[in-house]
């Protein structure tokens, strides 16, 4: 056991020093491209979906009798809110683990592996049955829609590769903690440390939907499903995982951003206190996927809506930390006046642009956010393309357009190559479009979801009926949008491959940023990771153990499965 331990410590020296040398080390810089080039594949992929789904709302494109818009409609979600986020958020937090803690262990270089092999053997089991069209169930895959069962198969590989990296990661971290004891982790780290335990928490719930009751149902093991359990635990799931791809992209906004304009970091106490309550209070969210199911009682759902609106607490923390950090890196550089600092922040960077409008896209986005936690609006929006337009901008903007921002210079980074003043224009065009097209598909998306417009619907004009023929015109923007999109997406993988393969040799930085000189520290209570997992559990219990079991006590009949596609 000693024996091994010290082989750990001598490997991670051993890095630690190969990474003083080389900048990087090689061997887990290929762990971190392996899953962002699967990340942008996706992209790829999930992008010219999303034109076909566009074009096809706009009325321009009819699809051939072999392809089924809830089929590319499942893919798209599948590819873009699954695949790409989770293997650029792996991707992204390995490099920053084996970055800031002195290398991955050898033990956690190999579980990444497996886990990136049991991911992609669950990521087949997933596709094959979408592409027979024998699993157009959509991403949220709810009963009493059933999917061919090796669909949940691969799902269940899916999360077993997701625990595999969480088990690695808490792994490195323990044993970083063990050699500096009493110091606090770095932020990246501790940023990362948060997300695996989410994702673990995240992943229990649709684990137990998929292993428990799903697959032995879509075998006919058994007659009839739990519907409104099994939505509840995906939800608690769904819920999590899309705010643990937004506590990725905060992760860059308060390490990385501020290294980038040439500042310092917002206070490191408080920065450690926005991640703990994120990771704190976040699962209990999920039940406002729920605000319109029936079966759910007012005061139960109420509850929710103080648990979700909580959320935006952190929210406007991290608003205020990141305008602050702007204002006194611009200063600092000469701004005068009330806005001068902002014409000194580096707007011709597109490792600051990206990101920047991405958090400027976060203010409507959590505004949306809000309209749809409360009972009375989100009536009005439920289920109608407005949720569509909320989550391409929370989503398509906020977080991803924070990931092609860090793209520009962590793989350059990983592959030992530079960003080149041609690259970065490019990136900065990308940004552009990128921008122009989100915004017209996102506020189009509103507008006819406010009018009444459902999401989830191939094009119809409904028998030509009066009130619906208000949408067409919204739906050309969709589509139009989504052209300017593609285009977007385009240039992004291919800058991605550029920079991987082709860009000129070279060494850039892992850019983080310092603490304000003369700071006071944060207490060490901050570090006592397991103290915040108990409150997790017990917030998670308070949410969800009443309404549960109600569920389960009080449960309806039961469903079989339907294939209504
Ligand atoms: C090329 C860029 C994109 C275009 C043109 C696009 C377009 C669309 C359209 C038209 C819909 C279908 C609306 C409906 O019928 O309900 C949709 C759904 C969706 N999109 Fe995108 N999108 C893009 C990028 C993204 C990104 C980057 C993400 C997330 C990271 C994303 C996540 C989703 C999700 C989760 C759905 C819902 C699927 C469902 O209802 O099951 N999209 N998108
Ligand atoms: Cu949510």
């Amino acid at each position: 056991m000693d024996a091994a331990i010290e082989q750990n410590r001598r490997a991670a020296v051993l890095s630690e020093k190969k990474n003083k040398v080389l900048g990087v080390c090689l061997e887990d810089a290929r762990i971190s491209k392996s899953y962002l080039a699967v990340a942008f594949v996706a992209l790829l992929l999930g992008g010219l979906l999303g034109l076909l789904q566009g074009l096809n709302r706009a009325g321009v494109l009819e699809l051939p009798a072999w392809l089924n818009y809830y089929q590319i409609l499942t893919a798209h979600g599948l590819l873009l809110v699954v695949v790409l986020s989770a293997f650029f958020t792996i991707g992204y937090f390995y490099a920053g683990l084996s970055h800031t803690l002195g290398g991955l262990l050898p033990k956690v270089r190999n579980l990444a592996w497996i886990g990136f092999w049991t991911k992609m053997v669950g990521l087949v089991l997933v596709v094959v049955p979408v592409l027979m069209n024998e699993a157009s169930v959509m991403y949220t895959f709810y009963p009493p829609m059933a999917a061919h069962p090796v669909f949940y198969f691969g799902l269940v590989f899916v999360v077993l590769g997701i625990w595999m990296l969480a088990t690695g990661a808490f792994i490195n971290v323990a044993h970083w903690r063990k050699n500096h004891k009493g110091q606090h982790l770095p932020i990246l780290a501790f940023f990362a440390t948060g997300v695996f335990v989410l994702l673990v928490g995240a992943t229990a719930f649709v684990a137990v939907e998929v292993l428990f009751m799903i697959i032995p149902w879509s075998l006919g093991w058994v007659e009839t499903i739990n519907v409104m359990v099994a939505r509840t635990l995906f939800w608690a799931f769904g819920h999590t995982a899309v705010n643990i791809w937004y506590l990725t992209a905060v992760s860059a906004w308060y390490v990385i951003v501020p290294k980038i304009i040439g500042g310092t970091r917002w206070n490191d106490y408080l920065t450690r206190v926005v991640v703990i309550a994120l990771v704190i209070m976040n699962i209990t969210g999920g039940f406002h996927h729920q605000i319109v199911d029936p079966g759910i009682s007012l005061p139960i759902k109420f509850m929710h809506v103080f648990m979700s609106l909580a959320i935006g607490f952190p929210s406007l923390m991290t608003a205020y930390a990141m305008f602050r950090v702007f204002e006194r890196t611009g200063r600092r550089k000469g701004g005068k006046g009330a806005l001068g600092w902002f014409k000194k922040l580096p707007w011709g960077d597109v490792r600051f642009l990206s990101p920047f409008i991405a958090m400027a896209a976060f203010i409507p986005a959590g505004a949306g956010g809000i309209v749809q936690s409360t009972n009375q609006l989100d009536q009005v929006v439920h289920n109608t393309m407005w949720i569509v337009g909320h989550f391409h901008l929370t989503l398509g903007m906020s977080v991803v357009m924070t990931f092609f921002g860090i793209s520009y210079w962590l793989v350059p980074y990983l592959s030992k190559r530079v960003l080149t003043p041609q690259m970065n224009k490019l990136g900065v065009i990308q940004t552009i479009i990128w921008t122009v097209g989100m915004v017209i598909m996102a506020i189009s998306m509103h507008a006819a979801g406010l009018l009444g417009s459902p999401r989830r619907t191939s094009f119809t004009t409904y028998g030509d009926f009066a009130e619906t023929l208000g949408w067409n015109p919204l739906m050309t923007a969709v589509g139009i949008g989504a052209t300017l999109l593609l285009i977007a997406v385009i240039l992004q993988v291919h800058a991605v491959f550029n920079m991987m393969f082709f860009a000129p040799k070279g060494e850039v930085e892992f850019p983080i940023a310092e603490v304000e000189k003369n700071e006071t520290a944060a207490p060490y209570m901050t570090e006592r990771w397991g103290i915040w997992v108990v409150v997790m559990m017990i917030v998670i219990a308070m949410a969800y153990v009443l309404p549960l079991t109600d569920m389960i006590v009080n449960a309806p009949p039961g469903s079989p499965p339907f294939k209504t596609w």
